[in-house]
């Protein structure tokens, strides 16, 4: 981990390393400027967000998401059987928000707050392709606290070794273009204890493609859009 953190210290801050992963464009910057100190920010967001343990419905079965979760923005959001009817803005996270736009070059609408309490926390492989993302979903993920190891998988070709992406306080990771397409991610349980870590999700929510979704107008597959004109 320590060699992995020097190696990406030689790539300068404010220019982002993208990934070299096939059918993905993904981009990660070791360290973005943030409104406060890291760890002031971390307990502020576990003291004052509204967490929520919901539970989710997974192949028509109820579980208990395995974290706290929290929903900020302008829309509603459903994914996993669940609708999260939006908490409005905090001062705190519209700063952080116009932060991560800057260094993103890319404009959201909502965060999604993940707190994993511990190392007995997790999120399952997924991809983030729910209809009201769009096509080609751009999602800006900032980590804050211990560091987590996103584990990233291509769904189809199975050749690819996964990739571990360690995430520590202060890092942003961009996925965008055909990444949710073509791959999933998730955050594993640990058998070693481990602090809080919190990740905030910024994401670009378009009601109209949600109508859009349920009243069964198709959209065309995935192949026949081309992310450079959504974007
Ligand atoms: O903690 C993470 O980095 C994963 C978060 C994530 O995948 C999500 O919120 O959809
Ligand atoms: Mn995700």
């Amino acid at each position: 981990m320590h060699n992995h953190r020097k190696m990406l210290d030689l790539f300068s801050d404010s220019q982002p390393q993208q990934l070299p992963m096939a059918d993905a464009d993904v981009r990660y910057w070791p360290q973005i400027d943030l409104v406060r100190a890291d760890h002031d920010l971390i307990n502020e967001l576990i003291e004052t967000t509204p967490w929520r343990h919901q539970q989710i419905v997974v192949y028509r079965k109820t579980h208990w998401q395995p974290r706290l979760t929290a929903w900020h923005g302008d829309v509603s959001y459903r994914y996993s059987g669940i609708t999260l009817p939006p908490a409005p803005w905090t001062p705190t996270l519209l700063a952080i928000k116009a932060q991560v736009e800057a260094v993103a070059e890319a404009t959201f609408n909502s965060v999604l707050l993940n707190y994993y309490r511990d190392q007995n926390d997790s999120m399952g492989m997924h991809s983030d392709d729910e209809p009201e993302l769009g096509a080609c979903p751009v999602i800006a993920s900032l980590s804050l606290g211990e560091e987590r190891t996103l584990l990233l998988k291509h769904k189809t070709q199975k050749a690819l070794k996964p990739i571990r992406l360690p995430l520590p306080s202060g890092s942003l990771l961009l996925m965008q273009g055909t990444t949710q397409t073509h791959w999933q991610h998730g955050i594993a349980k640990l058998s070693k204890p481990c602090g809080p870590r919190i990740n905030l999700t910024f994401r670009q929510v378009s009601a109209n493609e949600r109508m859009k979704g349920s009243a069964e107008t198709h959209q065309p597959p995935f192949e026949e859009l081309t992310c450079e004109n959504k974007r």
